[in-house]
């Protein structure tokens, strides 16, 4: 089939060969122009960090080992490292800043959100030592804020307290003896930033510590705070069914895309999207359709059911079936190229945060206050687009899957708790224990243009499955698997092996489904990687092991961000063995490579990186490791 080499997914190529045949050109033909990459930045071992440079140091050990102010190969792939691991946690920490500030501002009566989970507010307060007796929910939610803010603007030596209040104690001590406890996220950011100038540290080791560190502010004071905040204000997400992939849009609805990361504007548009359904009647359409793309699409499908157009790779495609009426962004993983592509049908684009803007688009911007009134207003002009559309550029293919999603650790639990109310996760251990689930993986992270996009999800979910391997996904991996089907009851009966097979059957039964559980439970958003680190922090404390020795592994097989690099630091610091299924750019340094993956991080961490770019042999690997820490636990 046509385009085989660039998607899986079939409603992409069919759509990548409409495109092709309109002369649009989309990620994958400008990956193709790109190519040869360079060497040197693939393999981290260029460096512009002061203006001498840009310095290269040659691989082959010939020409020049060093930059103009002495740095070798190993410390400008460190630096590199470090500077990414900080991109990918300043976005997240951004992102769970302004959660806690429409927190704060909710709280007060100051912005039109109004706290819907109150028992996850009391359960974050109690957390984080709050007294929760005899206050009512907007002062407490104003103090739950208040101790975010306080993390935010610590100056004093102590660690953040969403870290302390979070994670396991054996880490925290660990972490504590390493020196890598992180204070305050702004602060640690900026260190970072510093350090890894010209002529600071010169030490690859001390900055790799420092990754680790920063690793902990994504881990905690950016996935876990923003996971609290948004379930305390939008509910906790429990299973709900609803659909994905392109055949989700509706020709004849007003079409709106919501696309980005944080859910505090388009939680406001599903609300608007419902009150205006009259509006869109009015104007010739059936009503309304939402769908999402990317995490904001993880976000109000966990929460809302909002159906999935698609993931990372496949943004600019929702624009060319023609009948996307307006699509809206906030932050991150926003391709500037939607921009082109909307100018070609008469779909409006919509920014909506100062920090992203698109040349082209209309900026509506989003203010905490004003929310409602901004969520209106787009609604009201993806009506209007609708009016201006092509018939003949109509062209949504049929492509679509039933995915079950909403797998919160609180979700996960109360399934569970059906089997033994008591001890609700004895039987998940005692089935881990007995070898008929052989252990589990997060499968997370993104699509990449290297990469056939879902293939290497797909591919290797396949593999884990059928040797009883349970999978749990976020982000767009959990797209990829959603779209090909893992995300539903007959996906056990397809690829689960006998015995994964029978206890998801026996738990989905229990649970009142009458059909087994996904064997691929989709826990959310990036961020809410903080619920796969709460399940796996609980399964140790059940267990009274650290997390290190539990028979689990975490991949990131097709990523591409550098939120995906912070998140894999955060996981390898709390003990989890990494998968990468793309190579990172610090093949350059023996030693940081080395380090990263072998012996000195497991015996500080307990956990490592592997990276193997072969989907089959990375399942085999993760297989392997699971099978290392069951003979060592003596199951
Ligand atoms: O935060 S998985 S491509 S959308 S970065 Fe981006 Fe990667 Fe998708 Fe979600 Ni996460
Ligand atoms: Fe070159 Fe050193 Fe400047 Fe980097 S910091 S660009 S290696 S001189």
């Amino acid at each position: 089939m046509r385009f085989a080499n660039r998607s899986l997914d079939p409603a992409v190529r069919k759509m990548l060969g409409e495109a092709n045949k309109d002369g649009i050109e989309t990620v994958w033909d400008r990956f193709e122009l790109q190519q040869p990459q360079c060497g040197f930045g693939l393999l981290g071992i260029c460096c512009r960090n002061c203006i001498q440079g840009p310095c290269r140091i040659d691989p082959f050990g010939n020409g020049p080992q060093k930059g103009v102010c002495g740095a070798g190969a190993d410390l400008i792939v460190a630096r590199n490292l470090l500077r990414s691991v900080v991109g990918g946690t300043a976005a997240h920490a951004d992102h769970a800043y302004e959660a806690a500030e429409a927190l704060y501002l909710a709280a007060t009566g100051k912005a039109p959100y109004e706290i819907k989970d109150e028992a996850k507010l009391k359960s974050v307060a109690a957390k984080l030592g709050i007294e929760t007796a005899g206050k009512d929910k907007n002062e407490l939610a104003r103090e739950v804020a208040e101790t975010a803010f306080a993390d935010f603007a610590n100056h004093g030596t102590s660690p953040m307290k969403w870290l302390t209040a979070t994670a396991p104690q054996e880490r925290v001590e660990t972490w504590g003896k390493l020196g890598v406890l992180p204070r305050n996220p702004d602060r640690e950011i900026r260190t970072a930033m510093h350090q890894t100038g010209m002529g600071v540290d010169s030490d690859p080791v001390n900055l790799i510590l420092s990754a680790v560190k920063l690793g902990l502010v994504d881990g905690y004071g950016g996935l876990h705070l923003a996971t609290d905040i948004q379930d305390i204000l939008f509910g906790t997400p429990a299973p709900v069914v609803s659909e994905a992939n392109l055949g989700v849009l509706k020709a004849d609805h007003v079409n709106i895309v919501i696309h980005g990361h944080v859910p505090l504007l388009s939680e406001k548009i599903v609300e608007w999207a419902k009150k205006l359904a009259d509006e869109a009647r009015a104007a010739g359409a059936s009503g309304i359709q939402l769908s999402g793309i990317c995490c904001t699409g993880n976000e109000v499908l966990m929460r809302q059911g909002v159906p999935v157009a698609n993931n990372f790779l496949a943004q600019e495609l929702a624009i060319t079936t023609g009948v996307v009426d307006a699509m809206v962004v906030d932050v991150q993983c926003i391709m500037p190229s939607l921009a082109d592509i909307s100018a070609c049908y008469h779909t409006k684009l919509i920014s909506t945060m100062p920090i992203a803007k698109l040349p082209g688009a209309q900026h509506i911007p989003f203010e905490t206050d004003k929310v409602d009134e901004t969520a209106r207003q787009i609604v009201r002009t993806a009506i209007e687009a609708f009016k201006n559309r092509d018939p003949q550029k109509v062209n949504v293919p049929d492509e679509k899957s039933r995915v079950i999603a909403g797998f919160s650790v609180e979700a996960i639990v109360g399934a569970l708790s059906k089997i033994d109310s008591e001890a609700p996760l004895k039987p998940l251990v005692d089935n881990i224990a007995n070898g008929n689930v052989l252990g589990a993986c997060a499968v997370v992270g993104c699509n990449n243009a290297k990469v056939i996009q879902d293939s290497f999800h797909v591919t290797m979910v396949k593999e884990l499955l059928k040797n009883n391997v349970l999978v749990v996904a976020t982000g767009c991996a959990a797209h990829a698997l959603g779209k090909a089907g893992f995300l539903t009851p007959e996906a056990a009966e397809k690829y689960a092996g006998d015995t994964l097979k029978a206890v998801l059957t026996a738990v989905g039964n229990a649970a009142g489904l009458n059909a087994p559980l996904p064997p691929v439970l989709h826990m959310g958003s990036c961020v809410d990687n903080s619920r796969i680190g709460d399940l796996v922090s609980a399964l140790a404390g059940y267990l009274k092991v650290a997390v290190k020795d539990l028979p689990i592994a975490a991949s990131a097989p097709e990523y591409q961000h550098e939120k995906a690099i912070a998140i894999g630091t955060w996981a390898v610091s709390l003990g989890v063995f990494t998968h990468l299924g793309v190579v990172p750019p610090v093949l350059g340094s023996k030693q940081v490579a080395t380090i990263l993956t072998s012996e000195p991080v497991e015996s500080l961490l307990g956990g490592k990186f592997y990276v193997e770019t072969d989907p089959v042999k990375a399942a085999e690997g993760i297989i392997a490791h699971i099978k290392d820490k069951r003979a060592k636990l003596g199951i």
